[in-house]
């Protein structure tokens, strides 16, 4: 029998059907092809799902609005359903689809199983819809992270075990193809940057799965009336999906941000090794962030909450920072080698703002960086955790990562799949052009408006009002507070007209979209000769400006959150 290392070398590549991409030269595989148009379209009908919802939670938190606050049922059923339908479903088949694409298509390659890969799609969308229908008919108004001892019907377990099956299948395809492709030499070397991005998230969104069978396998049974069910336990494993599958949204979207600044600029990572090893940072150490979740959680020990989120948790954060100067340095470069080398920001001025591939990238990076990161890393300190739990300032924190950041940068990719994998022209280009504007301006006024609410004045979060309506005591909040979330409102009414935009533009598209003929040229500028590392000659004086804006701000938001700290105990 031929040795490992052999067989590699030898095995006869398996003939599929394909076509080659007139505008990258990439060929692709059609049965992959139809898989990531299929997992992607599922994903926008659950954003548009979640998005509806987003409407009625979003205009019950402005107090100026109140739309549920005098029906808090029907208020925590639709933000259970807009929690589900967001980050799990939309979130999740968009992913799967970004997996088929990174590892079948960039590599040239077949993607392997393709009845298997029906097969965990088909499980997922059992899962999402059981799920919906549990949640909708208002057996399970129990928020998406359910915690126990609050109870669902089993059906709601049943469905979180359905789809994580099928999710956890869809990684396995993936890692199948990457390593099918390289015995059958399908491409030489490492993978590509993005592919190897996308198996970081692979690999995290597998251990987080993990978490997902510990917490909801057990809670089935429980439901059954099986087992018992530890209320610290569930909290401890949920964060481990719920933390862990929030960084592989961050590897996914980095990952998207290295694609679309090489598509539409040709911008090329400086030192690609440095970059890898900012993802090796994010496999070997961001899980254990999970814990800041737990920070005020009785039952667990001081030094296992402060040694997890503190010392290796910060490795993570330099992985992202890396990529934060990589990616923008890696622009610079690009467009200076294109003769924008006027003052530290022509090449910026000059960027193809009007191309909704960059521009949702640039804002989806900017929001990340400046009203995520900062945020988390300030909230994910243990005294600050105290004082921020369960205001509005989490859910504003996360607005600012999982909506501006990854939700925008999936938007910008769409622009770019819609040509080149559904093969139909942009239906409605003009409103797509300002649509990553409206819907990255109105999260990050969500965002900053709810971060306000309530990091500086302790507005709850999961309430209908904060008047708490009809209850005996009356609660009052400083007019400061109204006004914050008066931003927060203007914000999701933008990011609502502006998501809305992006569903309408991609169902048209799909629906009327004009067919692009194989032989035509795309009707979207791919850039085609990436610079070489001469252009560096110029440096990357505008990013390092950049850069230091940033480190300035994270000390100001680092310091602001301190100064908060500094006067819940005044001490004379
Ligand atoms: C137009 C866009 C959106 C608006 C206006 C919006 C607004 C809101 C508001 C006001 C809350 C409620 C906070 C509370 O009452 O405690 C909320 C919660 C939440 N949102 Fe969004 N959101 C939007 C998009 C998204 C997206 C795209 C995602 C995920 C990718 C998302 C994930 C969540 C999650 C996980 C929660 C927490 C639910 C819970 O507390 O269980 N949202 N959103
Ligand atoms: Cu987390």
């Amino acid at each position: 029998m031929a040795s490992g290392a052999a067989a590699v070398a030898i095995r006869r590549p398996v003939e599929f059907e394909s076509r080659i991409c007139q505008v990258t030269g990439l060929r692709v595989d059609l049965a992959a092809e139809r898989l990531i148009t299929v997992n992607a379209v599922t994903a926008v009908v659950f954003l548009l799902i979640g998005g509806i919802m987003a409407l009625f939670v979003g205009l019950t938190r402005w107090p100026a609005v109140g739309l549920l606050s005098g029906n808090p049922e029907l208020y925590y059923r639709f933000l259970t359903a807009h929690g589900m339908n967001m980050l799990i479903y939309w979130i999740i088949f968009f992913e799967v689809a970004g997996l088929y694409f990174g590892s079948a298509i960039v590599l040239n390659a077949r993607l392997v199983t393709p009845k298997l890969a029906w097969v965990a799609y088909a499980l997922m969308l059992a899962g999402a819809v059981l799920g919906d229908v549990v949640v909708f008919s208002g057996r399970a108004d129990v928020m998406w992270d359910a915690y126990a001892p609050m109870q669902a019907p089993p059906s709601f377990y049943l469905s979180y075990d359905l789809f994580a099956v099928g999710a956890f299948l869809a990684c396995c395809i993936f890692f199948a193809t990457l390593v099918v492709a390289k015995a059958e030499g399908r491409y030489r070397g490492s993978v590509p940057l993005v592919t190897f991005g996308l198996a970081t998230a692979a690999i995290l969104a597998v251990s987080s799965l993990l978490g997902g069978v510990f917490t909801f396998v057990p809670a089935l049974l429980w439901s059954f009336g099986l087992m018992h069910e530890d209320p610290e336990t569930y909290r401890l494993t949920i964060w481990l999906l719920g933390h862990g599958t929030q960084q592989v949204n961050l590897a996914a979207m980095v990952s998207v941000w290295y694609l679309l600044a090489y598509m539409t600029v040709g911008a090329k990572p400086l030192n690609e090794k440095l970059s890898r090893f900012a993802f090796l940072l994010y496999i070997l150490t961001i899980q254990l962030g999970s814990v800041h979740h737990l920070l005020v959680d009785p039952g667990l020990s001081r030094s296992f909450k402060y040694w997890n989120t503190s010392y290796a948790m910060y490795s993570a954060v330099l992985g992202s920072m890396i990529h934060a100067f990589s990616i923008p340095a890696a622009v610079e470069v690009a467009q200076r080698a294109k003769g924008y080398t006027r003052g530290w920001f022509e090449w910026l001025r000059k960027a193809p703002w009007k191309e909704p591939g960059f521009s949702g990238s640039a804002l989806s990076l900017l929001i990340f960086g400046f009203l995520g990161g900062t945020t988390g890393v300030a909230f994910g300190h243990g005294p600050v955790s105290i004082l921020h739990h369960n205001t509005l300032a989490i859910p504003g924190h996360f607005h600012a990562t999982v909506v501006g950041g990854t939700t925008l940068a999936f938007m910008a990719l769409t622009y770019y799949l819609l040509p080149l994998v559904v093969r139909r022209k942009v239906v409605g280009w003009r409103l797509a052009i300002i649509q990553p504007y409206l819907y990255g301006v109105g999260v990050a006024l969500l965002g900053i408006g709810m971060m306000n609410a309530g990091a500086a004045y302790g507005v709850p979060r999961r309430v209908a009002s904060i008047a708490y309506q009809g209850s005996p005591v009356a609660v009052h909040f400083p007019t400061g507070a109204y006004l914050a979330l008066d931003i927060a409102g203007v914000g999701a009414v933008l990011a609502l007209v502006g998501g809305a935009l992006y569903v309408g533009i991609a169902v048209a598209t799909l629906l009327w979209g004009e067919r692009i003929p194989a032989s035509q040229q795309p009707l979207v500028p791919v850039a085609s000769s990436p610079p070489g590392l001469a252009a560096l000659g110029h440096g990357v004086p505008g990013t390092v400006v950049l850069v230091n804006v940033f480190l300035l701000f994270f000390f100001v938001v680092v310091a602001v959150n301190m100064f908060f700290l500094g006067h819940v105990w005044p001490v004379h």
